[in-house]
């Protein structure tokens, strides 16, 4: 091939080009119309020299239509250019394969690669000995599906309102945004997802050639269209850790129980040791799944032209890892092989460990990256490989932040920053107890065991702050203290960073804005036809809310703060009156002088507002806030806003010493769901009732 035939090939134009749209593709579509249109340009003389300047630029489509002279350059080219388009199906294209191998619900801590006492895990050091260990990777999110739809958009959650698990409502993409496999998709890569998606926004057409448990790249349409494919594992899942009390007393784990090395807020019981060791055992066949995938990819010829990703879902899978936001539900592993032939993306010598932070809003941005895709000024992330990215500057970035919202029936509002070795945790609703019944968490034995010793008044230290109410905000120095167990906040020597890290956090949430500072109910109502555009439209107002709701970093209320909440208590605008009761309810007995204020709003025309009265008078002894909860179940219309007073109506239940019980009789709801039964069913005293109409089982096939 002559010098100017390779110049042509690296030019990003012909990237593109080399895509051969199909006219029974929705995807392909925007190309036929564009190539028409190319097509149909007068020609103008032109030299042809310029071609291969220009073509050394980056260059996408789009742009050479808008460009008249670039337009006519190129329609003199157009028979090298069909010709090329050959020479592509006879030649593997030149961009990456990309490759995702995902495990679910297992952080940083089951891996010895990652942290002392993990699982030894050979494959997926293998990779990392070819490629690059991430030692600060993080999820975002704590759950499945928040952290998946983080994934898919390179989006924060609370931004585009994808943060409820799971949601009420899918929200739609922000506008001209497309979830990134449908971006590699026009640029001619076949994606292929196996298979787990559950995303909380409208995944729209054209995301995926194939999403099945069949779905692989060998039935892409040649052997030189570049595919990019996620494969999700479930064996170290939660469920995985249901196993019942036989199993605990007579199926022995391959790793030693007595060797575990236990976060230091667990009790340390023989449960939960054989609950680590056989976390560890799961790890263990983790990574002989992703050998097994590596292998396909040797077998095909394609490692070497191939970037491969090994990560976590989120963290977990312990009790307090999934759905909280400490190390542990959000610090994932994180290996990515680089393949020879496309090893001028990376500047770093394969073996490598990073130590930038990155974390899952950058993964999308990464893979277009490396596939030479532009990437959208509506993502929040940044790529972290690929060509132009410098490996000394991904180690220079220092800073992640972090979500977590409801989970299935269980209702939080937690905000978090890692920066440098200083995790900040900042609780909306600190008064609930990260130990709130869950009924899925707490099908795992060690979570029954850890609230049956709570109960019996058998905690003390770590173990025992599961199940009180939670700082404000909390401070951890993640290097001497990996399991977040020692809150720095109230010490003189850390007010410095806590200050920094404070003002950080109350800057994120009100630049994305954070969506969360409305009732999940009530964007339900307002927002869902546009999230995004909602947020961007009450940008203002959400900033008042987070104001008000600092008022909870008060040690003591001054006068003109006791003011600022009783305004806001009688307010017109229902969501401030909303944020003036959520913040009294924080601060607990430190506004217990506005308790007088508060009562009107027990009988507040806005249900969230009656709600958070509740919490706040009922912590004080003033009220039975079981009263206003009850009837509030019974007569709402929406069952949102059932299941957010349920939550309180459990906690208020379980976590005052018997004082306002309820009988599952009590309530006789008019709207339901899935979450209201989950509360009702607990408090019922039976969380998984027989399924009712259960079809006798056919026996399975023997597996293949
Ligand atoms: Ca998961």
């Amino acid at each position: 091939m002559n010098g100017r035939l390779s110049e042509l090939l690296s030019c990003s134009l012909y990237r593109q080009l080399a895509y051969i749209p199909r006219d029974d593709d929705p995807a392909s579509m925007p190309h036929l119309h564009r190539l028409n249109e190319f097509i149909a340009t007068p020609v103008l003389p032109c030299n042809h020299r310029d071609l291969v300047v220009h073509g050394s630029l980056k260059c996408p489509l789009d742009s050479f239509t808008n460009n008249a002279h670039m337009t006519n350059c190129l329609r003199s080219f157009l028979p090298i250019l069909m010709l090329l388009s050959l020479y592509s199906a006879a030649f593997p294209a030149n961009k990456p394969n990309v490759v995702w191998i995902v495990s679910e619900d297992n952080s940083i801590h089951y891996l010895e690669h990652f942290f002392p006492g993990g699982a030894k895990a050979p494959s997926i050091e293998a990779l990392a000995a070819s490629g690059l260990t991430f030692d600060h990777a993080y999820s975002n999110a704590p759950v499945c599906s928040v952290a998946r739809t983080t994934l898919a958009t390179g989006c924060y959650g609370p931004r585009i309102g994808t943060q409820f698990h799971r949601r009420y409502q899918l929200a739609p993409m922000p506008n001209g945004l497309k979830m990134f496999p449908g971006l590699l998709r026009q640029a001619g890569y076949y994606t292929t997802n196996n298979s787990k998606k559950d995303y909380n926004a409208v995944e729209g057409d054209g995301v995926w050639d194939k999403s099945s448990a069949k779905a692989t790249w060998r039935n892409r349409p040649s052997s030189s269209t570049p595919f990019f494919h996620m494969q999700s594992h479930a064996q170290s899942h939660e469920g995985r850790l249901h196993f019942d009390q036989a199993t605990f007393q007579n199926q022995p784990t391959e790793s030693d129980p007595k060797k575990v090395s236990l976060a230091g807020y667990h009790p340390d019981t023989p449960l939960f040791r054989y609950t680590h060791a056989y976390y560890l055992d799961r790890m263990k066949e983790i990574d002989k799944i992703v050998a097994d995938t590596v292998a396909k990819l040797e077998a095909d010829g394609l490692l070497e032209e191939t970037f491969i990703f090994y990560f976590g879902d989120h963290g977990g899978v312990l009790p307090k890892s999934k759905g909280y936001l400490n190390d542990a539900g959000v610090h994932v592993p994180l290996v990515v092989r680089i393949p020879e032939k496309f090893k001028h993306l990376v500047d770093l010598q394969p073996g490598s460990r990073v130590d930038g932070f990155v974390s899952f809003i950058d993964f999308a941005p990464t893979v277009l990256q490396l596939a030479g895709v532009p990437v959208p000024s509506e993502m929040d992330g940044r790529p972290f490989l690929g060509d132009g990215i410098s490996m000394n500057e991904v180690n220079q970035r220092d800073e992640v932040f972090c979500y977590a919202d409801r989970f299935d029936e269980k209702y939080d509002f937690v905000r978090s920053i890692h920066h440098q070795q200083y995790h900040y945790v900042r609780s909306y609703q600190p008064y609930l107890p990260d130990g709130l019944n869950n009924n899925y968490r707490y099908k795992n034995l060690a979570y029954a065991q850890w609230r049956d010793l709570f109960e019996a008044g058998k905690l003390s230290g770590p173990p025992l702050t599961f199940f009180q109410a939670k700082p404000v905000e909390a401070l951890f120095d993640c290097e001497k203290d990996p399991h977040q167990v020692d809150n720095l906040a109230s010490k003189p020597k850390y007010q410095p960073i806590l200050k920094e890290l404070r003002e950080k956090l109350t800057a994120k949430v009100k630049s994305l804005p954070d969506l969360s500072f409305y009732p999940e109910s009530y964007l339900a109502n307002h927002a869902m036809d546009s999230p995004t555009e909602f947020g961007k439209n009450h940008q203002e107002e959400i900033s008042s809310f987070v104001d008000l709701a600092n008022l909870a970093l008060t040690p003591k209320l001054n006068q003109t703060q006791q003011q600022n909440l009783i305004d806001a208590m009688k307010s017109d605008n229902p969501m401030i009156r909303y944020w003036g009761a959520m913040t009294c309810a924080a601060l607990g007995t430190r506004a217990s002088n506005l308790a007088t204020q508060a009562m009107p709003l027990l009988k507040d025309p806005d249900e969230t507002v009656r709600i958070r009265a509740a919490e706040f008078l009922g912590q004080l002894d003033i009220i039975n806030p079981q009263e206003t909860l009850v009837t509030l179940v019974n007569t709402t219309q929406d069952s949102i806003v059932a299941t957010e007073a349920l939550n309180a109506v459990v906690w208020f239940r379980d976590f005052f010493d018997g004082q306002y019980p309820v009988l599952r009789t009590d309530f006789q709801p008019i709207a339901t769901g899935a979450d209201v039964d989950d509360r009702l069913n607990y408090i019922n005293g039976v969380p998984y009732p027989a399924k009712k109409n259960q079809r006798a089982k056919k026996p399975k096939p023997a597996a293949k």
